[in-house]
């Protein structure tokens, strides 16, 4: 039988042109100051390439590299704590995958590295696209598409983070430069990788030497920060709408959860509650109550999360426009003027975020929603998005930047002036910085939670997010599997997709489809679109509502594993969706599947992604699994046909596991005091528990409890590692194989 050609022979016997090709680098115009350093970062290699352009002292500061804990601007930069060693060789060589660099414009880098045959390419934040990025070009440049059809490229989120794996080991370089950059993964199927960097201020880039993907995690985690813990009710059920009305609506559906036992804790209010979409206020008429409303759901034991978009309505008579003219807080265009653009308020303006003094402004402007007894806030249109403008606003295919003044608006680094583009992507981070750090200030003792839409590297510190405006499509609803694993290994372990899809109606199948793996996505939101159909778990009828209502249940009794999960990313970045390869790096097989995930090192989750399906196939790992809702285990290193029956939770429990569950709750409000199972599956397990007051910050001063359990030969053992929290009084229990016995653990 005739070889099938190679991609570069069938490319070459075309004459086809490629790109990036040596031949093609345009020349290299660098004379500006350049040093390489290295450090051990969490036992992984970094070299760290520091460059900064003719004229310039030194390469921008970074706002993802920072610790705010150690003050709030200029970014302190928490790569300064690591022993750097100025490297011995001058030329700069030596960098993974042979990483070269040049300057190829006054305001354009090129990057150029190999990519090896066979290797994986995963990270780089939000990309419409399966798990492995190689094969095409990559754009990050911060933009809002409603439309996610397969040729989008920027989406909302950039973070220029890529992991290389080969052979079971991982590489990685982290472009840290908040700047428009087009990765080329061996888009022309040549084995080139390429970046193309455009920016008049240099960058500084980390490469990661050959490592563990948990060390990759873990090191890049230590440079730009880790998820908080948070709070246990942001962990539950969230129900959003585009939009709940009025009051009596946001009750009537809270009032629905209830009645329906459909387990809930919170409701979100998108844009409507504001009086004409300006930002801070509520409409006096179908919202005349604000603090009254959250008072009342309250009392139901549900929270309240409310949107806020960046634009601030032009309008005299304003206060906030007022206050932010006054104070000279709002970004102006090249000429001087305040720049203007149009959102849903009309004309606004738009807060400087890379200001300290503009942050603090808009952290103090958070005690509107604390005042009102709102916990979490949502901060969406932050690429910024306007309507009606050029959108992106600097097109795809530009390969150099245009003068700073022709960037849409000038922003203040703390260096000095900037065009909007060279710190594009860092607009919608720092606007959900100052939410974080304001609702801190306001509330000192409870964990804040933040949503965004927009984000740059080490969002993770403020902020969870979802992945935009999906669509009530069965290929949406597959996209979240692999899109969601990239933004966990691109260091955001706190991300989710609107359950349900946004845009368009979702049915019945697939809304039960979509909880079956919605329950595991670390962010857990039913959120869909004005003019669509209603889509709460109960607006399907009672078969839909049946299933859907199993579903969220078990999301709640997994809680305490859970929270497990987020203790993991709190210490060393792991996400709670995982590639099958992060605990199978020499499994071949596991590569290449992205409609499957680890949730955490003990549940594999294998969705039905597919309408009408009732089965699928599924490839288990070495070892013995579980079938989650019981049956006898199935044998790993090899795919299973598995049925798949409508609202059964589609996934399998590693067998030497012990998953500590809770009962089945109506909200979180119940967990302080719920007896924990601790369920061993197989006839021995190991497995974690901890305890915090899942509210207050507590647990950053050891005020946490943490059991390490083991179960074998009939014997349960409960190691303490941590004792530093008086728990309310609950009950352990302990299942295995020959039934349930209270259990005590050990103080
Ligand atoms: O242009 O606030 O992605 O979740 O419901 C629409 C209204 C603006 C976009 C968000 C979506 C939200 C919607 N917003």
């Amino acid at each position: 039988m005739k070889q099938l050609e190679s991609p570069a022979d069938w490319l070459e016997a075309r004459k086809l042109k490629t790109r990036g090709a040596s031949s093609e680098r345009p020349e290299n115009i660098f004379e500006g100051k350049a040093s390489l350093d290295r450090a051990d970062v969490q036992g992984v290699r970094v070299s760290r390439l520091r460059v900064a352009p003719a004229g310039a002292e030194a390469p921008p500061l970074s706002y993802a590299v920072s610790d705010p804990a150690e003050g709030p601007d200029p970014v302190v930069d928490r790569a300064a704590g690591i022993d750097w060693r100025e490297s011995e060789k001058p030329q700069l060589e030596g960098l993974p995958l042979g990483l070269v660099w040049q300057q190829s414009a006054e305001s354009r880098w090129d990057f150029y590295f190999k990519l090896p045959e066979g290797a994986f390419c995963f990270g780089l934040g939000e990309r419409l696209s399966g798990l492995n990025l190689r094969g095409r070009a990559h754009t990050l440049f911060n933009h809002s598409d409603p439309v996610h059809v397969p040729s989008l490229d920027p989406m909302y989120k950039s973070i220029p983070l890529l992991i290389v794996a080969h052979h079971g080991r991982c590489q990685g370089f982290f472009l840290d430069s908040p700047a428009r950059q087009r990765w080329s993964l061996d888009a022309e199927l040549d084995g080139e990788g390429s970046i193309e960097l455009l920016s008049r201020r240099g960058f500084t880039l980390y490469a990661f030497e050959e490592c563990s993907l948990p060390d990759l995690l873990a090191a890049f985690t230590s440079l730009t920060g880790r998820t908080k813990l948070p709070p246990n009710w942001a962990l539950g059920h969230q129900q959003s709408r585009w939009s709940y009305p009025d009051e009596k609506t946001v009750k009537e559906v809270a009032r629905q959860f209830r009645e329906r036992k459909i387990p809930c804790d919170t409701i979100v209010l998108d844009i409507d509650y504001m009086d004409e979409y300006r930002v801070f206020t509520h409409d006096p008429e179908r919202f005349p109550d604000l603090g009254g409303l959250v008072a009342d759901l309250a009392g139901d034991d549900f929270n309240v999360v409310a949107i806020v978009d960046p634009g601030v309505k032009k309008e005299a008579r304003f206060g906030v426009y007022q206050d932010g003219m006054k104070r000279d807080f709002f970004v102006k265009k090249g000429d001087g003027k305040p720049f203007v653009g149009k959102v849903w308020p009309g004309q606004c303006v738009f807060p400087d975020f890379l200001r300290h003094d503009v942050r603090v402004w808009w952290a103090a402007m958070q005690g509107f929603f604390t005042d009102n007894g709102i916990k979490g806030v949502w901060n969406d249109m932050n690429e910024p998005q306007m309507i009606g403008q050029q959108d992106p606003p600097l097109p795809v295919d530009a390969v150099e930047l245009p003068d700073p003044r022709h960037q849409m608006f000038v922003q203040q680094a703390p260096e000095g002036e900037v065009g909007h583009f060279e710190v594009r992507n860092l607009y919608g981070m720092l606007m959900s910085r100052a939410a974080h750090e304001g609702l801190t200030a306001m509330n000192p003792d409870e964990r804040p939670f933040v949503l965004t839409r927009s984000c740059y590297a080490g969002i993770q510190k403020y902020a969870a997010v979802w992945l935009g405006d999906n669509m009530s499509w069965w290929e949406h609803l597959a996209l979240s599997v692999p899109m969601l694993v990239n933004m966990g290994l691109s260091g955001v372990p706190f991300c989710g997709v609107d359950i349900g899809g946004f845009g368009d109606d979702c049915s019945p199948e697939m809304l039960v489809r979509w909880y079956e793996v919605g329950i595991f996505y670390p962010f857990f939101r039913n959120h869909s679109a004005m003019k669509t159909r209603l889509q709460e778990p109960f607006a399907f009828g009672p078969a839909a509502e049946k299933h859907c209502r199993h579903l969220i249940e078990t999301r709640y009794r997994l809680l305490p594993y859970i929270r497990n999960l987020f203790w993991e990313a709190y210490r060393n970045g792991a996400p709670l969706m995982r590639p099958l390869f992060w605990d199978y790096p020499g499994d071949e097989n596991a590569y290449e599947i992205e409609d499957q995930f680890l949730f955490g090192r003990d549940i594999l989750v294998a969705p039905v992604l597919k309408r009408g399906a009732g089965r699928r196939t599924v490839y288990l790992p070495e070892g013995l699994w579980h079938p989650f809702e019981g049956g006898a285990p199935l044998p790993g290193g090899r795919l299973h046909t598995v049925n798949m029956e409508l609202g059964r939770v589609p996934a399998f429990v590693r067998d030497g596991s012990i998953i500590p569950y809770s009962p089945v709750m109506q909200s979180t409000a119940e967990y302080e005091s719920a007896p924990i199972t601790f369920r061993c599956y197989g006839d021995r397990g190991i497995g974690l528990f901890t305890e915090d007051d899942g509210i207050s910050l507590e647990y950053e001063n050891e005020g946490y409890n943490e059991w390490l359990l083991t179960f074998e030969k009939g014997e349960f053992r409960s190691q303490l590692v941590n004792y530093g929290y008086i728990a309310p009084e609950r009950q352990y229990l302990l299942e295995h194989e020959d039934g349930v016995e209270a259990v005590v653990l050990e103080k």
